[in-house]
């Protein structure tokens, strides 16, 4: 029911997003999505791109003075950088010879990239493979967040380590806390933690190298039983784990308690249920990650998961020319140091779009007002 696509080369043109299944009647515009794309842009250690993009969205269908008409909406993402690029990556033939990328980073898609498709231009892999992607993929995020506001969901997300650097794992931060997390230069809720952080990626490029880390998205305000336990593809820890290790750099993904469940016992693993008849259901606790047999279960959701440094480093690894064989140095295009808060914003996105898919599943509806209205109806079915 609700699908997205992004296309769009790191110095092309721009990136393209489309996405379907938001009902009519939502408001948008460009601001509730600029907010977000800022925000990516955000933290310390990010290279020089960053200075050069501002990243805006222009919404150019699926919206009508303000409101959405449930037809797609599609978003252009300009490419600032796209003036210094124009010839290298035009779209029609050019005179000049272009330089070809011909050396391999050891972590990215370069290698594997241009022998499954028969390129040998290691631009044409890693134009697409590149993080870049994901200004597309928060402007949705943002677009979904929206959605999911007028239900009562937030979300929000926060690094919780860089490096060796880590904070302590039972801070957990409120939604009103999203403005202190976003000043923070590494996007970390504790601000001694912080100065630690900030002292790891000085290192790291003083050693022209780079640092990833771990970030946390916490969704506040989900009903019960988004997703379900009959069928694989349904449950919704499974769709949420694919769309978060769907990042580029993400290497694992855990909800809740996550890896530490496999050290302890089943009593101090589990959430016990109690009653209340003014409140209803509660948990003391969340190890769970307000996620049970593939469904919300009303409390936060807690999804976490694990950057690898960025392969683009200063330095260079060792590697092969795929041209000559000949062992050389990895290619080093501008790139960060650290992209762990920039990791996160997109991570927020991800879930957004999850959970607005989940939420669009379970109570249709082909109007905000039609959608507003069944979860209400669903919310007093359950609390009787
Ligand atoms: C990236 C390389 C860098 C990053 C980029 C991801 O781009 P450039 O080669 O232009 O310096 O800055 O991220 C973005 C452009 C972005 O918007 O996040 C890579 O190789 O993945």
């Amino acid at each position: 029911m609700l699908r997205f696509l992004t296309a769009g080369e790191s110095h092309g043109q721009g990136l393209v997003s489309i996405i379907e299944g938001i009902p009519a009647g939502l408001a948008l515009g460009s601001d509730d999505i600029r907010t977000d794309l800022a925000r990516r842009q955000l933290g310390f250690g990010r290279g020089g791109r960053m200075k050069i993009e501002k990243d805006s969205a222009q919404i150019l269908s699926g919206v009508r003075h303000g409101l959405t008409i449930g037809s797609p909406i599609s978003l252009l993402i300009s490419n600032r950088d796209w003036e210094n690029w124009s010839t290298k990556m035009s779209v029609e033939p050019v005179e000049e010879t272009i330089e070809r990328a011909l050396s391999p980073r050891p972590g990215h898609a370069d290698l594997t990239g241009i022998l499954k498709t028969a390129q040998a231009d290691i631009r044409n892999i890693l134009e697409r493979a590149s993080a870049r992607e994901t200004a597309a993929r928060v402007a949705l995020g943002a677009i979904a967040k929206r959605f999911l506001s007028e239900i009562g969901i937030s979300i929000i997300s926060h690094v919780v380590q860089v490096g060796p650097v880590k904070m302590d794992r039972t801070l957990q931060p409120r939604p009103d806390d999203l403005e202190a997390i976003d000043n923070s230069p590494l996007r970390c809720f504790d601000p001694q933690v912080t100065t630690e952080m900030v002292e790891a990626v000085k290192r790291a490029a003083q050693a022209r190298d780079t640092l990833g880390g771990i970030f946390e998205v916490i969704a506040y305000g989900c009903p019960p039983g988004l997703g379900h336990y009959n069928q694989w593809d349904n449950r919704l820890n499974a769709n949420l784990s694919m769309a978060i290790a769907s990042i580029p750099a993400i290497k694992g993904v855990e909800i809740g308690d996550g890896f530490e469940l496999g050290g302890v016992r089943g009593s101090q693993a589990h959430d016990e249920i109690s009653f209340d008849s003014k409140t209803g259901y509660a948990r003391s606790t969340n190890h769970a990650g307000g996620v049970e047999g593939g469904m919300s279960n009303g409390e936060p959701i807690v999804v976490r998961a694990v950057m690898k440094p960025i392969p683009t480093l200063g330095a260079g690894l060792k590697t092969v020319d795929v041209e000559t064989k000949e062992e050389t140095t990895a290619l080093s295009e501008r790139s960060d140091i650290c992209a762990v808060p920039a990791a996160a914003v997109i991570g927020e996105a991800m879930v957004a779009l999850e959970l607005a898919k989940a939420a669009a599943e379970k109570f249709g509806g082909d109007s905000v007002v039609e959608f507003k209205r069944n979860v209400e109806g669903y919310l007093k079915q359950i609390s009787s």
